[in-house]
């Protein structure tokens, strides 16, 4: 598939994923909707126990990957975090959709603070919404399964009023939104005011294909979610986040984002930007969680940045 092709008919499941029993339903449920959840991971004692160890541990940041103040990729130096991409259950529901090899590319920080406004409706396929450049390259020409999926965990509560994710139920089979539309305002130029959009400097509704586009009200599924639950979703399914209408409540996630390992991740880049930041991708390199890796596509990275190894459950 090349960079411009959109995938037709909608992406399905991968032909070699296995799906246990116990999930089937969950996983039709991802085919027709877009996203599955929520999911419990921890018990909430458990997820209020991780966020305090996260915050303690973010406060030094200085064996993180990237020196930026946009927090990409910390599970390669707070532990929690390397332990959380290769949770068991968040890779039980991987293989059952993108097949047994598997990569995490990417984690992504996302605090809403008391007073953030709503994360404006967006569609992502490859990425190319941050700069103009795909961050991820299907490599099997014959390719009809999801080439990415995000699996978002909630460490506080994440209600309407403290912010929690929405989406647009089926909007996976539609494009809405294309972000290879060759656009500045879309891409912003990250002055003070810029940063302050519904989508982190980035003005989303730059890249709608009519610009009028408004959800069926009966497709928005706004979804509330306890501490330590989890939404797995394909991000080319419309989403976005109610506001943070609290006065003192930060709601904490974290995404982490999966990729079959055929995939190419940050093709032809040394380096990225991205929200107004440089990502240098020297020390980067994608984690295998599951399965094994027979291509040559990507570096793997084995360990974290304090040389601990990083599970990989289905091994
Ligand atoms: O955390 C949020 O409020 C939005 C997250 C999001 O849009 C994403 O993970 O793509």
């Amino acid at each position: 598939m090349t960079q411009t092709e959109r995938p037709t008919p909608a992406a399905q499941i991968s032909a070699n994923a296995y799906v246990p029993d116990d999930i089937k339903a969950d996983i039709e449920q991802f085919s027709r909707d877009g996203f599955i959840g929520p999911i419990k991971l921890y018990e909430p004692e458990e997820a209020a126990e991780l966020i305090r160890e996260i915050r303690i541990n973010n406060q030094d940041s200085s064996r993180a990957l990237y020196q930026n103040s946009v927090n990409y990729d910390r599970h390669f130096d707070i532990p929690e975090l390397s332990r959380h991409v290769t949770h068991p259950t968040i890779i039980k529901y991987l293989t059952a959709i993108l097949g047994p090899d598997v990569l995490n590319w990417r984690t992504e920080w996302f605090p809403k603070f008391p007073g953030a406004k709503a994360t404006e409706w967006h569609q992502v396929r490859d990425y190319s919404y941050a700069n103009g450049k795909p961050q991820l390259l299907p490599t099997e020409s014959n390719w009809n399964a999801y080439i990415d999926i995000t699996v978002w965990t909630t460490f506080t509560p994440a209600t309407k009023d403290t912010a929690c994710m929405k989406f647009v139920r089926g909007s996976q089979r539609d494009w809405i939104f294309d972000e290879h539309k060759t656009t500045q305002q879309g891409r912003g130029d990250f002055n003070v005011e810029q940063a302050k959009t519904g989508f982190f400097g980035y003005d989303f509704s730059d890249f709608a294909i009519d610009p009028n586009w408004e959800p069926r009200p009966e497709d928005v599924v706004e979804l509330e979610m306890k501490p330590g639950e989890a939404v797995i979703f394909t991000a080319s399914c419309v989403h976005g986040s109610t506001p943070n209408n609290t006065e003192r409540e930060t709601r904490f996630a974290i995404a982490s984002r999966y990729v079959p390992t055929h995939v190419r991740v940050y093709p032809e880049q040394d380096s990225f930007t991205a929200h107004g930041a440089t990502f240098d991708l020297s020390e980067y390199g994608s984690v295998l969680v599951a399965g094994e890796n027979r291509y040559e596509h990507n570096r793997i990275r084995t360990e974290n940045n304090h040389g601990v190894k990083f599970a990989n459950p289905s091994a």
